[in-house]
């Protein structure tokens, strides 16, 4: 059945938060315990009180809000994704799957369902690392995926500890962080809805992608020391110049992907920082953070020992101090077969065009799966944009998206 979707108020809902961000329109900026993100946070949490949802969060900042079913002692049915956004990103990555719940729960209500069982948005604390540096922090911490004591451990590029930022934020000293950890199948399913971030649908014109699997990340840091010196006095024999060993470990970084036997290997250098980074300066320091993801964990060793390797030879040759520090090595997430195989129906009973395939993005479904059965729905963005202002999904390819995402939660919710 058809649901009710109003799409005119879900996208002027998506507007109207993207308009809370640290960067001009059409760029958006939201970065855990930033004032945008307060305000977003608090707008977010209005809009879910306003359709009746109770809202609660934990201590990491992991919203939760809930309609409740019937039957209150079975496992609810759980969907949301994030709204955090890395600097100068659009305004549909993370965005579509909580605002999008939201609208596929009032489509819900109005269509006159009754859930036999809760449905739950959640909308995940910093899914996105630009903080610490890790991806899927509230996540990690729902799932067990991380302790407290290593998010406690985390640092932000200020110095500053999880703590110190919740309380800078204005939190209050919210209980333990081992209270976030939630108990195996509290929830009987987890359904995420999420723009492709490639352009997969786009080039076949699908309408959904029903995720089966979702790639493995891996990212680490290397930090190098070198001497320094003056840019005119010091010749170049001798020199021991730590941006060009970093260059030199960037390109081992694409080597290594492009050269790892899986088409699936994927190699950033997402962040490089030299010092002192002044022209007339030798850089005497840099730090490198790398993204290696693959879909085969195999593989993705393989290219992870030879970037290790690489670095030290590099670094030898070149007398360059080395250390090095993995920040996440995470396994891929199988999507559950009857999830997906529901998505797939429900997109049949819309004359939607589907196809399954993979995500290569992470998301905080790559955690879930190891709380409950788990599985994605995807919609196209324009040429595969995404984490870049002219990012796009239009209001058609979004009602799509709901339309599935309601389907899939009434089936779940109704025994
Ligand atoms: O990096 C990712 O895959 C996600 O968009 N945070
Ligand atoms: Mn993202
Ligand atoms: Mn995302």
């Amino acid at each position: 059945m058809t649901l009710p979707i109003r799409i005119a108020r879900l996208q002027d809902e998506i507007d109207e938060l993207a308009a809370i961000s640290e960067a001009h329109h059409p760029a958006v900026t939201r970065v855990l315990f930033s004032p945008e993100d307060q305000r977003a946070r608090t707008w977010l949490e209005e809009k879910f009180r306003s359709v009746g949802l109770s809202v609660r969060h934990d201590a990491v900042g992991n919203i939760f809000a809930r309609w409740e079913g019937l039957h209150l002692e079975l496992p609810a049915v759980a969907t949301g994704s994030h709204i955090d956004a890395i600097p100068n990103a659009g305004k549909y990555d993370g965005v579509v799957g909580v605002l999008g719940a939201l609208e596929a729960i009032r489509a819900l209500q109005e269509s006159g369902f009754q859930p036999v069982r809760s449905l739950e948005i959640i909308m995940f604390t910093s899914e996105e690392p630009t903080r610490f540096g890790l991806g899927c922090l509230g996540s990690r911490l729902l799932s067990g995926a991380m302790t407290p004591d290593r998010a406690l451990a985390l640092r932000s590029r200020e110095g500053l500890s999880l703590a110190e930022l919740k309380i800078e934020a204005g939190y209050p000293e919210d209980p333990e962080l081992a209270s976030v950890r939630l108990p195996q199948d509290i929830y009987r399913a987890f359904v995420e809805l999420h723009i492709e971030q490639g352009p997969t649908l786009e080039r076949d014109g699908l309408d959904i992608g029903v995720v089966e699997k979702i790639a493995a990340p891996s990212s680490f840091r290397f930090r190098l020391e070198g001497s320094g010196g003056h840019a005119g006095a010091v010749l170049m024999p001798g020199r021991r110049d730590a941006l060009l060993a970093a260059s030199e470990i960037a390109l081992a970084v694409e080597k290594a992907a492009l050269e790892s036997g899986c088409p699936d290997t994927v190699g950033t250098t997402g962040v490089l920082r030299i010092e002192p980074g002044a022209i007339n300066s030798i850089p005497c320091r840099a730090l490198l953070e790398i993204d290696l993801r693959d879909t085969n964990v195999k593989t993705r060793q393989g290219a992870l020992d030879f970037i290790r390797k690489a670095a030290e030879e590099i670094c030898l040759r070149r007398d360059i101090d080395l250390d090095y520090e993995p920040i996440n090595l995470d396994p891929p997430a199988i999507c559950d077969p009857q999830l997906v195989d529901l998505i797939q129906r429900e997109t049949e009973t819309a004359n939607l065009k589907a196809h399954r395939l993979i995500s290569r993005a992470y998301h905080d479904s790559l955690f879930m799966a190891l709380l409950c059965p788990t599985a994605m729905i995807f919609i196209p963005c324009r040429h595969g944009y995404s984490h870049r202002p002219d990012e796009y999904s239009s209001p058609e390819q979004i009602r799509a998206g709901v339309q599935v995402l309601g389907g899939v939660l009434r089936d779940l919710a109704s025994t």
